[in-house]
């Protein structure tokens, strides 16, 4: 458009030109002689004029309406280009949309199979359930038909009267019930009565053996200390009341060596200590002290340090002897402890070891070297560890009591690979807490024994050889 409004524009400003050249160049007298043709030539001068100016008139609009048009183009053009954006904002929302579907396509058929499982699970619930509350109604008329036999029966076979008899029999019974409860209740009150007093005789004793020491000639000593031993024996040991106590066996070994050859409670009295019942089991060709044992669950072993220093349970049945008391053998000389486990398939085995003991000032430290046995040794991670109980913690294990998660009164590490003093169970448990504080033998990673049967006996060297 431009161009053609220059062609224009160029074109009319040379005829005008060209017009004003003649006007101007003519001679005077040319004027004259051809006076209309002049005033033509002005007249088309006009309509040129006219016409340039329509032009001028009609480039400007066009470029107007150029500048319009370019306007408008940039318009569509910027319309277009955020269009552009927001179609790809679009597709990006599209695809993400359509990952979502997919997830969600697979999550609803996960869910599908598992309605499937859980409706197949209820089903066969149901249908169990169902078992079970037939067989209940089996058993209910069961017994209904043995109680009316029964009642058929002891109508038949037993008069009125008997049955009158019977149930006042029953009533004697359940009175005299009643009244042997009472007469133990008193009992274990006077018996506790008499524990009280014991313990006040013994300190008495105690107080008077030191004011003795203090006071008094070495021979009083002797006497007033021989006395409270004397008490003590004749306490446990009415039948040997004559025995002197001085002349007891120091452990089962000597009473082995004295002639006896049955197994079972004896009186012992180790040197520099107190006399007290041992259980020895003797064979053929020697007898062990036992320390501890373990065969039906009847003695709770979770007790505390000072039932572990005294020992508690029945020498002929479950028990531990007595940190005190198996020192007290144990320090005479060099003693091996033998173990024996036995698991529910009745298989038995054993492990022997040298023992050592410390004293209470050392909270009974065990010291073992492994000798002999079937058994895996469990023990080597528990030698040099000191006694530990639920109100006592020796262990290893910072922060925590294994005495209090694992129960009962050991030798433990951290917490270590056995303890046969744990909780006495009959099967093995399901629950994890349960089993730990069950009575085991776990040797490094090998396999746990469950166990019915537990014993642990002492016997000096010198027999062993
Ligand atoms: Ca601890």
């Amino acid at each position: 458009m431009k161009l053609i409004c220059f062609f224009f524009l160029g074109s009319m400003c040379t005829i005008s030109a060209a017009l004003r050249l003649q006007t101007v160049t003519e001679p005077p007298f040319l004027n004259n002689p051809q006076p209309t043709e002049a005033k033509s030539r002005f007249a088309m001068l006009d309509d040129v004029r006219l016409l340039a100016n329509g032009l001028l008139q009609l480039g400007q609009s066009l470029r107007e309406f150029v500048h319009k048009t370019k306007g408008q183009i940039n318009d569509i053009f910027q319309k277009l280009n955020i269009f552009d954006r927001s179609f790809y904002q679009l597709s990006v929302v599209t695809s993400e949309i359509k990952e979502e579907e997919e997830e969600l396509k697979k999550t609803t058929s996960f869910l599908k199979t598992n309605n499937e499982e859980i409706r197949n699970m209820s089903l066969e619930i149901n249908s169990k359930v169902n078992s079970i509350l037939q067989e209940r109604g089996q058993l209910e008329s069961q017994v209904g038909n043995l109680e009316e036999k029964l009642q058929g029966l002891s109508q038949s076979i037993v008069p009125l009267e008997q049955l009158q008899e019977i149930t006042a029999l029953k009533d004697v019974i359940s009175t005299q019930e009643k009244t042997i409860k009472d007469l133990l209740k008193s009992v274990k009150e006077q018996h506790e009565q008499l524990d009280s007093q014991k313990n006040k005789i013994k300190s008495l004793e105690e107080k008077i053996s030191y004011d003795s020491l203090q006071d008094t000639a070495e021979k009083t000593a002797e006497s007033n200390q021989e006395a409270p031993n004397l008490l003590k024996y004749l306490r446990s040991n009415s039948t040997n009341a004559s025995t002197d106590t001085n002349d007891l066996p120091t452990d089962c070994s000597e009473v082995f060596n004295r002639g006896q050859r049955k197994s079972g409670v004896y009186p012992i009295k180790p040197n520099q200590s107190e006399p007290f019942d041992v259980y020895c089991e003797i064979s053929s060709e020697r007898a062990t002290t036992v320390i501890q044992q373990r065969v039906d669950g009847t003695v709770d072993f979770d007790q505390t340090w000072d039932k572990y220093e005294l020992g508690f349970g029945n020498l002929e049945n479950e028990f531990w002897l007595g940190l005190a008391k198996i020192y007290s053998i144990a320090r005479q000389g060099d003693y091996i402890l033998s173990i024996e486990l036995e698991d529910w398939k009745d298989e038995r085995r054993f492990i022997e070891y040298m023992f050592i003991l410390d004293g209470p000032e050392s909270y009974y430290t065990i010291h073992l070297t492994h000798l002999s046995g079937n058994l895996p040794d469990a023990m080597s991670n528990h030698t040099g560890m000191m006694f530990s109980t639920k109100d006592k913690d020796n262990d290893n294990l910072d922060g925590s009591s294994c005495a209090r998660s694992y129960s009962g009164g050991w030798w433990f590490n951290a917490c270590g690979d056995t303890n046969l003093n744990g909780r006495y169970t009959w099967m093995r448990s399901r629950n994890r807490t349960l089993r730990r504080k069950g009575i085991y033998w776990r040797p490094g990673k090998g396999s746990s024994y469950t166990l019915k049967f537990t014993k642990i006996s002492i016997r000096p060297l010198a027999q062993f050889q």
